[in-house]
């Protein structure tokens, strides 16, 4: 697809839809194990912690109970201190980079014993946001959903607990991330900075695979990956005591994007848990997701016009515009003045970059349309921001940006990640989460 190609107008042509929800349902089933979803058998052939929520979604579209099951077998990762890892490694499979030997996170998970080892940290709370969209769907009064829904409650419930506790010891209202894979934005432009600081003399010998699956210049650089290790080893030799780890990380970054997921599920939390008849984790999550909204002021940035992520180590403000900071619609109201501001950002990179919607501000000097999480359009963030404009009252750019984000997949297949200036397709191929994600968009756009 080039950029002077009139995007196809998926309401114009009945018969894609249809193929379309046939293939993205084919991605799925291929990528199931059972009881969990690889989020592609080449590049991840293992459990990630937000791939599975997103899948789960469409997973259910397929088969109500095989939807659930993917959020359970997530959460019987939790290790004992609250902590949804993000990622676990069901089975032994050497073409991923780094695997569990060099995590070495040991006994923490009580499925650790069983073999079933996971990594040491975490990656953005979407499980909330999820639960909430997936009982919206279901009878909660049934019998056999009804506990299974309860205990995701509970789990999530926990985990957000522990966000507060490890990533936010000195309670100054939002929860920071201690490595750029926590935010599942690995090497945005958001971390040049902070990433400087990071030592690597230290660095132990590795190779790293994803190169070897996919095209390098689509791909963090090997600075970004040797700070990526770095950081692990410094875990690492910590035992993955996660209350020494905040404060022992030279990387503590506040992410709107982060929290705003966080503020979103643990708003969702509350609602579900209310339904449950859970008073006490319902009022619980709504008192914790009112703080943080409040405290999101903080990463305003007035001459940008959205919000930005804060260095905690240098206790400073960024200056980078990355859709981070478009992600609190998802958490303010239709009134807040900010919220109009948001929107306008939205409509505008849609404008320069009309695939999709960039993941860096695409008139920013560091914007790469190829380079993973410095410039493409990834349909999982799509949908949060989708999520969020319909909550917000503005269908007709909801409406824009699913039918963008359709036209991406019918052209360039379900492809990780796009280019937001051609629609051309990236990264791996037979995604899990984009073909979840096809189909949430297909049974939007009966709704818009
Ligand atoms: C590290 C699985 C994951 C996504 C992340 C994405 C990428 C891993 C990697 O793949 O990260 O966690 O090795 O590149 O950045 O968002 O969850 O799809």
């Amino acid at each position: 697809m080039s950029t002077n190609e009139p995007l196809p107008n998926m309401t114009d042509q009945p018969d894609n839809p249809a193929a379309l929800r046939r293939r993205a349902k084919q991605v799925l089933k291929d990528n199931d194990r059972g009881r969990y979803t690889v989020p592609n058998p080449t590049i991840y052939p293992f459990q990630w912690n937000w791939d599975s929520c997103f899948t789960a979604l469409g997973l259910h579209a397929i088969d109500p109970a095989r939807g659930w099951r993917e959020l359970v077998t997530l959460t019987e990762h939790q290790w004992v201190d609250g902590m949804i890892p993000h990622i676990v490694f069901h089975r032994d499979d050497d073409r991923y980079f780094p695997g569990p030997a060099i995590w070495a996170t040991g006994h923490q998970s009580p499925k650790a014993s069983l073999g079933v080892l996971t990594s040491g940290i975490t990656q953005p709370p979407v499980l909330g946001l999820v639960l909430e969209t997936l009982s919206n769907r279901s009878d909660l009064d049934d019998p056999t959903l009804r506990p299974i829904a309860r205990r995701l409650v509970a789990a999530a419930d926990r985990w957000h607990r522990w966000f507060v506790d490890h990533r936010d010891p000195d309670r100054q209202g939002l929860v920071a991330i201690i490595h750029p894979w926590e935010a599942g934005r690995d090497n945005a432009a958001d971390w040049d900075d902070a990433l400087q600081v990071v030592g690597t003399d230290q660095l132990l010998p590795y190779r790293r695979c994803d190169t070897e699956h996919a095209e390098a210049v689509e791909r963090p650089t090997d600075a970004d990956y040797d700070r990526f290790i770095s950081l692990l080893q410094t875990f690492r030799s910590r035992d993955w005591r996660q209350s020494e780890l905040h404060d022992a990380s030279p990387f503590r970054m506040v992410d709107p994007g982060f929290n705003a997921c966080l503020i979103a599920s643990d708003l969702a939390l509350g609602r579900v848990a209310a339904r449950l008849g859970d008073a006490d984790v319902a009022a619980r999550a709504t008192r914790r997701a009112r703080s943080k909204t409040a405290a999101l002021d903080r990463l305003w940035h007035p001459g940008l016009g959205q919000f930005v992520c804060w260095d905690r180590i240098v206790d400073r403000r960024s200056d980078n515009a990355s859709v981070a900071g478009l992600l609190p619609l998802l958490a303010l109201s239709a009134a807040d003045p900010r919220s109009a501001m948001l929107a306008t950002r939205i409509e505008r990179w849609m404008d320069v970059a009309p695939f999709g919607l960039a993941s860096q501000d695409p008139t920013s000097k560091v914007f790469d349309p190829v380079r993973y999480w410095r410039g493409p359009s990834w349909l999982v963030v799509n949908w949060l921001i989708v999520k969020s404009l319909l909550d917000q009252g503005r269908h007709d750019l909801a409406e824009r940006l699913i039918e963008s984000s359709l036209a991406l997949v019918a052209t360039s297949g379900f492809r990780e990640y796009f280019d937001p200036t051609t629609g051309d397709g990236l990264g791996g191929d037979g995604f899990s989460w984009t073909a979840a994600m096809t189909l949430e968009f297909l049974g939007l756009t009966r709704q818009c």
